[in-house]
């Protein structure tokens, strides 16, 4: 995260939780009898009203299908969907807004960056260096890759503390790299990678990097151009704009060389029985009907985050954070999963002698929304030697007390379950 945060006239303290909060609708609302502590951001974050009202409008007041139509509503509906993409680009720096791909999730492009990049130009005995905190996102599409093409997969290893280790990743790296697909934030851990080292590796081998950014774009400022990658993705839903949407940032030269990854409509330039020809990027990715709503409310939350001071956002986070895992710690039994430096405001745990599914099953009795599981990173928690972790996920609309009402039901849980 190498762009210096967007300085407001706001300082760190002077960010107003309480304000933030009360443009979330649904942190009001209670769970069986008690007031909602939503600490699940990590997996899908919390809309705030200015999102979900652009949602409303767009479909009460604006809405056609876009590219089409030459009457008024298709125009104001595709002004608005490419005003979206606009949003995109100044929210991640990109040089030009044809390197923006609406994709409906982190997921679909990555597997786009595999089926359609990977297929062009990845042949048997290239090298695929992943790490091993990866999501299955970011594993499963390089193993079809693999299966497809006879390529081969590399994973580089993660400490115990949940740390990398850039000597041992660097053993991973070589000649035949020639792609390094690797995570900015761990969805489990919490660490922040060291992508600036990571690009400089892959680049010294001519690698290209792809970054996939699902948990980063949350917690930090994102340029892709200073951070040295080729690929960047992230997921809208997490980023406090609706599901059904992400993003795929590529370079154009990369989009242009580049086959289409679905066919259909949108994407051509012209089609007979005998040739088609696509449309330049980023049409040539977005075949069929596009999520159009979906782009504009991820738009919405977008021009939300740009009215907040994210240095500060990022203070108040790690501040969340630092006082969970220090009041965690004290809890009898309780071990922290995670503990890199610098690390990004997501804490997994486990405690002796309750699982994690139990623990989160009687937090949520209390009110207390916490994710457990594998996190869809099985192979992680194979190296972690656990079977699951309870993860708690601190958010901008997140508070002090609600770190303190995590701890106390985590006490309870103790006594109901040992
Ligand atoms: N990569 C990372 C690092 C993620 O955290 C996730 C989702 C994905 C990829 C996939 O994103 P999607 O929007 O395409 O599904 N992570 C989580 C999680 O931690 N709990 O639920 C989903």
């Amino acid at each position: 995260m190498n762009k210096p945060f967007t300085k407001s006239p706001q300082t760190a303290s002077a960010f107003d939780v309480m304000k933030v909060r009360a443009d979330f609708p649904i942190l009001a609302r209670e769970v069986h009898g008690k007031p909602l502590v939503y600490l699940d951001s990590a997996a899908s974050a919390q809309k705030p009203r200015q999102v979900i009202d652009a949602i409303t409008r767009a479909y009460g007041h604006d809405y056609a299908n876009v590219h089409r139509g030459a009457y008024y509503l298709s125009e104001t509906a595709t002004a608005a969907y490419e005003a979206a993409r606009e949003k995109v680009r100044g929210f991640i720096n990109a040089g030009d807004v044809r390197e923006i791909v609406f994709t409906k999730g982190a997921t679909e492009a990555i597997n786009l960056v595999a089926a359609a990049w990977g297929r062009a130009f990845i042949k048997a005995g290239d090298e695929i260096v992943i790490t091993a905190v990866e999501h299955h996102s970011n594993i499963v599409p390089w193993q079809l890759l693999r299966d497809a093409t006879g390529c081969i997969l590399k994973i580089a290893p993660v400490e115990p503390d949940g740390s990398i280790d850039l000597n041992k990743f660097a053993a991973a790296v070589g000649p035949k790299t020639k792609l390094i697909a690797i995570a900015h934030v761990s969805n489990v851990l919490g660490t922040v990678l060291p992508v600036a080292a990571i690009a400089d590796m892959a680049h010294a081998v001519g690698a290209k990097l792809l970054l996939d950014g699902c948990q980063g774009i949350v917690h930090e400022a994102v340029d892709v151009q200073t951070l040295g990658c080729d690929f960047y993705v992230f997921s809208g839903h997490k980023l406090y704009g609706p599901t059904g949407i992400g993003i795929l940032w590529a370079r154009h030269e990369l989009l242009e060389a580049m086959p289409p990854y679905q066919g259909g409509g949108d994407m051509i330039d012209s089609v007979t029985f005998a040739k088609t020809t696509w449309a330049p990027p980023p049409a040539k990715f977005e075949a069929g009907t596009p999520p159009i709503v979906q782009a504009i409310g991820l738009g919405a939350a977008i021009d939300y985050l740009n009215t907040l001071d994210r240095e500060a956002v990022s203070a108040h986070e790690h501040a969340l954070l630092r006082h969970a895992m220090t009041s965690l710690a004290q809890i009898p039994g309780l071990k922290l999963i995670g503990t890199a430096p610098g690390k990004a405001s997501v804490q997994s745990f486990v405690m002796d002698g309750a699982h994690p599914h139990d623990l989160a099953t009687v937090l949520d009795r209390s009110g207390v929304c916490v994710r457990a599981g594998h996190h869809c990173a099985q192979p992680l928690m194979e190296i972690l030697g656990v079977s699951a972790t309870t993860r708690a996920s601190f958010a901008l609309y997140n508070t002090m007390a609600e770190v303190d009402a995590l701890v106390t039901a985590l006490r309870r849980a103790q006594e109901v379950l040992l």
